[in-house]
């Protein structure tokens, strides 16, 4: 995997009059861009999309004196800088960016921008799945703790829009993501958490190992004065172990652990040191939120506060009156009985078989969108055991079908709207229905966040059909309320 430079190393970069190019205008290049132009660069920005599409975004950055090119990307933009910045949902493989590394144009991510103005430390979270989950709850633990703190990444905040904010006596709690990674050469949290490595994105990483490889990224820096927090039940994360230099420290749902978090008899307990003994932090039954990985969660994030110095009763209450977070197994409502969840989030197998095995069975799973050269047929076994119907939609509806054929009824709904309406008209009282699709939402939605909105509107739309069908019912005398 490519080696990322820096120019410079420490307190800032020397960016003033540098002419500097930031490669895609969606939330993480716009404040890379305004950033830059505050400390005196000539910024210009590409993106591949339209100046129509653009209209909002390109006045205001004209009138911030920052240039912009659009519909697509120039070679010769490119060749004119001194220093590149790419959004992370550009792929460092763009035919642009690969040419102008040849002539050792330094290319860099946000975060990696990010890296050298953030004051204070830095709490960095990746893995496959739950990053989002476990970075709001630490932000929150540390909250709780009354530290300063700033939560930000992957979840939705761009980092560099942190750096205001940031202070030396601080924290920023950051959700870092494979595509952040890659791009990263100075980035250095004081502890770093790998919660799993599970297949994911490889339609833009090629292999399981790049994509590995991006990941553990997240401790290059480390030295032995920092502490990864690492799963001791999933075998990827425990590869990394032995090629840290940082004090690892390992989180377990199944066994004792010597150094870490672990459950012992239904408690969470957070041991230092094999010297020290164990501290007792919650009960298991405490944690608010559904299914075994956030359990998982819950014991990456335990571990990772008591080493930034918050207590156990803090974590405690934080963890006890911690939220869902949005488009995370989010509880929507209940209409005749039977329950509909939004985990939108679930943008691959691992996560979409997470959040199936949260339920014990009567399932009727919304799964489908873009494909990202995922293999379904790892779902065939829990789909047979837990699930009652599967109701495809999106581009990756046909390759869906031939993998999980003959398991349990397909039904091709095509559309989000025809799979709530034929899930909902086909699931019994006490039964679920829940969207865990597997695939990332490019084909039909905006994000991730446009398609779980969707569904929930559609699940509310149907309960209000499903009132007005009773109060009708009612009014004809025909038999018992249905409740929403
Ligand atoms: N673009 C180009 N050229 C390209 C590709 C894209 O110009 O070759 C342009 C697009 O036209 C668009 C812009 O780049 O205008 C989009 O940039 P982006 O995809 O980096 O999106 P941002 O809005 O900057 O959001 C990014 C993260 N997106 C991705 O990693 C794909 C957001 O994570 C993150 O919340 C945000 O920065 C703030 O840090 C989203 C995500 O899907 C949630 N992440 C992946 C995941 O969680 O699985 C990694």
């Amino acid at each position: 995997m490519a080696q990322w430079s820096s120019p410079r190393s420490r307190d800032g970069m020397e960016i003033k009059g540098k002419k500097v190019l930031v490669v895609g205008l969606g939330k993480s290049g716009l404040a890379a861009a305004l950033f830059l132009r505050r400390q005196g660069a000539q910024v210009t920005v590409s993106d591949a999309r339209s100046a129509e599409a653009l209209a909002k975004e390109i006045p205001a950055l004209i009138e911030e004196g920052i240039a912009v090119e659009a519909g697509g990307h120039g070679l010769l933009t490119f060749r004119r800088q001194d220093l590149i910045v790419v959004s992370p949902g550009v792929p460092v493989d763009t035919p642009e960016l690969v040419q102008v590394r040849k002539f050792g144009l330094p290319i860099i991510g946000e975060l990696e921008l990010a890296a050298h103005y953030l004051r204070g430390k830095v709490l960095a979270i990746t893995g496959s799945n739950g990053k989002t989950t476990t970075t709001a709850l630490c932000g929150e633990i540390l909250e709780a703790g009354k530290l300063p703190v700033q939560v930000g990444g992957n979840i939705g905040v761009p980092v560099i829009a942190l750096v205001e904010g940031s202070r030396e006596d601080g924290w920023s709690v950051l959700e870092v993501s494979s595509f952040q990674l890659e791009t990263t050469c100075e980035f250095h949290p004081q502890i770093a958490v790998i919660l799993n490595v599970t297949p994911d994105h490889l339609d833009r990483h090629g292999t399981f190992e790049n994509y590995a490889a991006a990941k553990e990224r997240i401790f290059a820096r480390q030295t032995g004065d920092d502490a990864l927090v690492l799963n001791a039940d999933d075998e990827p994360s425990k590869r990394a172990a032995a090629r840290t230099t940082a004090r690892v420290y390992w989180f377990s749902r199944t066994r004792v652990i010597r150094q870490g978090a672990f459950i012992h008899e239904g408690v969470i307990h957070f041991r230092r040191s094999e010297q020290t003994s164990a501290e007792p932090v919650m009960r298991v039954e405490e944690i608010p939120l559904k299914g075994a990985h956030n359990v998982e969660n819950v014991l990456a994030a335990v571990c990772a506060a008591r080493l930034a110095g918050v207590d156990a009763s803090a974590i405690r209450s934080a963890v006890m009156n911690f939220k869902a977070v949005e488009h995370r197994l989010e509880f929507v409502t209940t209409i005749d009985g039977v329950a509909y969840f939004n985990d939108s989030k679930a943008t691959n197998v691992d996560a979409s078989m997470k959040a199936v095995e949260a339920f014990p069975g009567g399932i009727h799973l919304i799964l489908g969108g873009k494909d990202k050269n995922s293999d379904y047929r790892q779902m065939r076994a829990l789909v047979q055991q837990r699930v009652k119907a599967v109701y495809t939609i999106g581009a990756a509806a046909e390759k869906i079908h031939t993998h999980l054929d003959g398991t349990v009824p397909i039904i091709s709904a095509g559309t989000m709207e025809a799979a709530v309406a034929r899930a909902g008209a086909a699931a019994q009282p006490g039964e679920i229905v829940l969207l865990a699709p597997a695939c990332s939402s490019f084909d039909q939605f905006e994000n991730y966040e446009h398609r779980g909105r969707v569904f929930k509107e559609l699940v509310m739309a149907r309960r209000g059909l499903a009132g007005l069908q009773a109060d009708e019912e009612t009014r004809r005398g025909s038999g018992t309320m249905a409740t929403p």
